[in-house]
């Protein structure tokens, strides 16, 4: 027999990390485990869009140094109020990859300051356990396996790095393309209903197919949705279509 989907319900009682429970807290109360990754260059786009994907997504992602007009006032606090409003949590994808102490660094300064607004933060595990202790306040969502054509995650490194991941408290879910121990929440981009890819070596796959087959708890979705012409509409199908697999896997 098969193995079957662990429940977001079930799961919530492995979890330890807050900002997992949230997560988790937010997909059962939303019936949904869409992630939105919102790659866009101006604030006011950002802000529309979240605005209307909101009710559907558990998280928003950003890629926040893309922003072209980035401001701390006119970009964050408006982003903030809309989370709260539709009850979504942030999730900068910075994917850090340095050491401790430059991470440290990204993470609370600059213009950005990430750490002032950011629920969770995605980090690469390249640098080392030690490398992630410096991360307070936030959840880490580490990569352990990447999507890309010709990515250097391969099983080893994936095997080392869940190492790294088991035995870092900050860190409360993996982005990775296979399934992955029931006391950690797995995150997978490189979905979408339609295309096969694209020309910078992004692949795809289907809601149906990365819940089934990895039993992912989130799928994260960019072009698929915020491409189309209504992405309220794309929203709401792609929350239907992972929300369907959900079930269907348990
Ligand atoms: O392995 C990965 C990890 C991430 S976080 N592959 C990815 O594509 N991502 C991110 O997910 C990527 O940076 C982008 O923001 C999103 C996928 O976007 P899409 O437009 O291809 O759906």
């Amino acid at each position: 027999q098969e193995k079957k989907k662990i429940s977001y319900e079930n799961k919530l009682e492995k979890v330890e990390h807050p900002m997992a429970k949230r997560l988790l807290e937010i997909a059962i109360e939303k019936n949904s485990n869409l992630i939105a990754s919102a790659d866009i260059l101006s604030t006011r786009e950002l802000l529309d869009f979240a605005d209307m994907v909101g009710p559907h997504i558990v998280a928003l992602k950003t890629h926040i140094d893309i922003l072209t007009d980035f401001d701390a006032d006119s970009t964050i606090l408006p982003l903030k109020d809309l989370a709260q409003k539709h009850n979504f949590l942030i999730m900068e994808d910075r994917k850090f990859a340095d050491i401790g102490n430059t991470q440290e660094l990204q993470f609370s300064y600059g213009m950005y300051k990430i750490s002032n607004w950011a629920d969770l933060v995605t980090a690469q595990v390249i640098g080392g356990s030690a490398s992630l202790d410096g991360f307070h306040n936030v959840g880490v969502v580490a990569i352990l396996g990447m999507s890309s054509k010709g990515t250097l995650t391969d099983a080893h490194y994936r095997e080392e790095a869940m190492k790294i991941i088991e035995n870092q408290s900050n860190v409360m879910a993996c982005v990775a393309q296979n399934e992955i121990p029931d006391d950690l929440i797995l995150m997978t981009p490189g979905v979408n209903l339609s295309d096969a890819g694209d020309s910078k070596g992004q692949q795809y796959n289907t809601p149906e197919k990365v819940i089934n087959n990895y039993h992912t708890d989130f799928i994260i979705v960019g072009r698929g949705i915020y491409k189309a012409e209504n992405p309220e509409q794309e929203a709401v199908k792609y929350k239907m279509a992972g929300w369907e697999a959900y079930k269907k896997a348990l």
